[in-house]
């Protein structure tokens, strides 16, 4: 993808599921992002490399996504200084409530800004990485206000049966 401006990245495959609803909102956008799979516990060297060199490579925003012990987001938040949203995964044994505790108890000093569990959080991490560039990119900003106009038109003509 040419210049991304946003970088997703969660801790497994198994993440994708809810996460590709961060990437087709983008797409919707039509905002550009990488993508990529990176363990904070099963690849460190790999979010480190990741995360230093992401605002180097024009990244504007990192998007972590993780379930369980979910580090990822705030590893990332430790080794950059670009906004970091976090997504918490819904997870097996308590349904998304350990990724997002662990997620969102981070130290003064450091911010992850932190989602709601599962799909909506991915969705609405999207959005908001599209209202931060919308800031200084006025086609960006077209595209969410016409995102909006539609999702507020689409309530407004809901018909009940
Ligand atoms: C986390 O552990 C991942 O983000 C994922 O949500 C969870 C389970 O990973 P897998 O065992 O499915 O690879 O690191």
């Amino acid at each position: 993808m040419a210049n991304p401006l946003v970088g997703i990245i969660m801790g497994s495959i198994s993440d994708w599921e809810t996460m590709q609803h961060t990437a087709l909102t983008l797409d919707g956008l039509g905002i550009a992002y990488e993508k990529r799979v990176i363990s904070a516990h099963r690849s460190p060297q790999l979010a480190h490399d990741w995360t230093t060199g992401a605002a180097g490579r024009g990244l504007q925003v990192v998007i972590a996504a993780a379930g369980g012990a979910a580090h990822l987001a705030g590893v990332a938040a430790a080794l950059t200084a670009l906004p970091v949203l976090g997504v918490p995964m819904e997870s097996a044994s308590l349904k998304g409530m350990d990724s997002l505790l662990s997620m969102v108890q981070m130290p003064a000093g450091i911010p992850v800004a932190t989602f709601t569990i599962g799909k909506p959080g991915a969705i609405n991490a999207a959005l908001f990485a599209a209202a931060m560039l919308a800031l200084s990119d006025p086609k960006i900003k077209a595209a969410l206000d016409a995102y909006r106009t539609a999702q507020t038109e689409k309530v407004v003509k809901t018909q009940l049966p």
